[in-house]
């Protein structure tokens, strides 16, 4: 017999995913940002959380909890907008999960069960951060971060980071294929793979790292192309955006969201993370790339596309705005997926013009104070002249 708790709850889940969402009055001219978060951890089915058997389970007990819904990969498919989000039981164990909406803003709802990809790897312990890419070879990649314990050093929590690799035409059936091979780099997260071929090859974006957390000699995001994306190895790697000193990728940076194609080239969305006192930072910023060489960076704005703020500063790990998934839809607005404090995930909406300008026209950071404030103050001044000052 069903316990009478279940429909109570999942009452609160089905007004939480149909609840619309409004923009903000937040204002930069660049994106807009929205009232609700699209995923949280209670628009998880009361099904995937409870037994909802009155007999098995008469105190209504969650057996099976889940901490947060966030990091999402993201498309676009037959007018709808699909997300596969990293939801993370209360276990510490993440895992994939397809939510669909009718418009991408709101109306997020899981479908009826996670997905549950082959069992080939038997020393993966995690996975998580899926990128997912519609290539032009007709199947819809995911590249997603596939975690195994380190055995090789005498550490409980030492881990090893690598790519791993499935495919799929309908979201539902994932064939996995082999983990990326990077022949020079010990360890991979947040790989993501380019939409056309490159020279006839497979591209892939990279993230080159010595450790599981420190990038160590990793430069920032790299690019490598593969002949075979059945069993795909990367020998050479070149590097595209880089880490530099005293911005916003100074710690590290990496690939989020598939690059999106547009006149003037390939626009990437991707994080960067700085040091500070009270520990990591994460934002989200954008560049450029040479529609024919998508490793050259071509525009690269000052500092950060989006921060964390307000509600979006606090939650597991705190001070975290982090993407893997954009869309463009057929009237070519963008919407940018961004989970905040590694618990829940937001959009960001904009337009393919809007970027354009946006990455084209704000200017490069000049990389030191006194130009930067130059910088600024040639802005001022073209402003003043305007107001007749
Ligand atoms: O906790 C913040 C993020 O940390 C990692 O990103 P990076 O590899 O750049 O350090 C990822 O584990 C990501 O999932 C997480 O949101």
């Amino acid at each position: 017999m069903v316990h009478e708790k279940y429909y109570e709850l999942q009452k609160q889940v089905d007004e939480l995913t149909s609840r619309k969402n409004t923009k903000t009055d937040f204002y930069n001219g660049i994106y807009d940002r929205y009232e609700n978060p699209v995923l949280t951890r209670e628009m998880i089915p009361v099904t995937w959380k409870y037994d909802i058997d009155k007999d098995t389970n008469p105190y209504f007990m969650e057996r099976l909890g889940v901490n947060a819904t966030f990091n999402s990969g993201a498309i676009y498919l037959n007018g709808k907008y699909y997300l596969v989000a990293r939801i993370e039981g209360n276990d510490r164990k993440s895992f994939f999960g397809v939510a669909e909406s009718d418009n991408g803003v709101d109306g997020f709802k899981f479908w009826d069960y996670p997905i549950l990809l082959p069992d080939t790897c038997p020393e993966e312990t995690n996975v998580y951060d899926m990128r997912l890419t519609q290539h032009e070879d007709g199947y819809i990649y995911g590249v997603f971060c596939s975690e195994s314990k380190d055995t090789s050093v005498n550490d409980l929590s030492a881990a090893v980071a690598a790519a791993g690799i499935v495919r799929t035409k309908d979201l539902k059936n994932w064939e996995r294929l082999d983990n990326l091979t990077t022949l020079r780099s010990p360890q991979q997260r947040n790989v993501v793979l380019h939409p056309e071929f490159v020279n006839g090859k497979y591209a892939f974006y990279t993230r080159p790292m010595d450790d599981f957390i420190e990038t160590g000699s990793g430069g920032g995001v790299g690019f490598g192309l593969c002949e075979d994306i059945e069993h795909a190895v990367i020998d050479e790697e070149v590097m595209t955006s880089l880490r530099k000193y005293h911005t916003i990728t100074e710690a590290k940076n990496g690939a989020g969201a598939t690059p999106i194609k547009t006149d003037k080239g390939w626009i990437h969305i991707a994080h960067g993370v700085r040091n500070t006192a009270a520990g990591l930072r994460y934002v989200i910023y954008a560049f450029a790339t040479d529609l024919n060489d998508p490793s050259k960076v071509i525009a690269e704005p000052s500092g950060m596309l989006i921060g964390p703020r307000e509600g979006e500063r606090v939650g597991d790990v705190s001070n975290v705005v982090f993407t893997n998934g954009a869309i463009v839809n057929d009237n070519n607005e963008v919407f940018i997926y961004y989970a905040s404090s590694d618990t829940r995930l937001h959009v960001a909406t904009t337009t393919i013009d809007k970027l354009v300008d946006y990455v084209f026209n704000t200017p490069a950071d000049p990389g030191r104070s006194v130009e930067c404030v130059a910088q600024r103050c040639d802005l001022i001044r073209k402003n003043l002249e305007l107001l007749g000052k």
